[in-house]
């Protein structure tokens, strides 16, 4: 079965999937935005978790639990500060996607979703940010079908405009 691939408008820290993916910082202890709503809804033995993780590379992505999420697992990655877009950001981003589905394969996970990864305080510019999203999933999931279903969950307006124009 070929993965289904859709798009959400809302918090993702209140969808039921397999595992949500983090835009964190390198040093996985929390922050603002999606990162400090998932430590939240989570609770603390989230962050005691991913002290034990010792930080993480932009570009790359570690698991941990989910503790009070919905969600059983929490794929953090950290994605690329945006400088203009000379200093590898759009690589950078991919891999953050990559890496994630990787992991999610891995452990044998059905479900996940991904907020706009670096769109908000990394401010990457919305519309190559989703094209690249959009592009590294659909290439991965074209490769691999275990995935049963990818979500992409917007937390604005804008944001669910710019998936749903370049998805359908
Ligand atoms: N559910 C879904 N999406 C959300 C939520 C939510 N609850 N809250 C915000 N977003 P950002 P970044 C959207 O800033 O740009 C943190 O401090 C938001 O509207 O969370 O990768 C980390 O610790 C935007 O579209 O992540 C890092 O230091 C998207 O999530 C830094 O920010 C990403 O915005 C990472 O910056």
């Amino acid at each position: 079965m070929p993965t289904e691939i859709c798009i959400v408008k809302g918090d993702i820290t209140t969808l039921d999937v397999d595992a949500i993916v983090n835009a964190a910082n390198t040093s996985l202890l929390g922050g603002g935005g999606v990162d400090g709503a998932i430590h939240y809804a989570a609770g603390p033995e989230l962050l005691e978790e991913c002290r034990g993780l010792g930080g993480c590379p932009t570009g790359e992505a570690r698991i941990t639990g989910g503790y009070r999420l919905p969600a059983r697992w929490v794929i953090h990655t950290v994605g690329p500060v945006w400088k203009g877009g000379s200093r590898n950001e759009a690589a950078l981003l991919a891999s953050c996607y990559e890496n994630s589905l990787r992991l999610a394969v891995e452990k044998g996970l059905k479900s996940i979703a991904f907020p706009a990864i670096s769109t908000g305080a990394y401010a990457y510019p919305i519309k190559e940010a989703t094209r690249i999203a959009i592009g590294e999933v659909r290439r991965f999931t074209r490769e691999s079908e275990v995935l049963e279903k990818v979500v992409f969950c917007c937390y604005s307006g804008e944001d669910f405009a710019a998936y749903k124009k370049l998805i359908g």
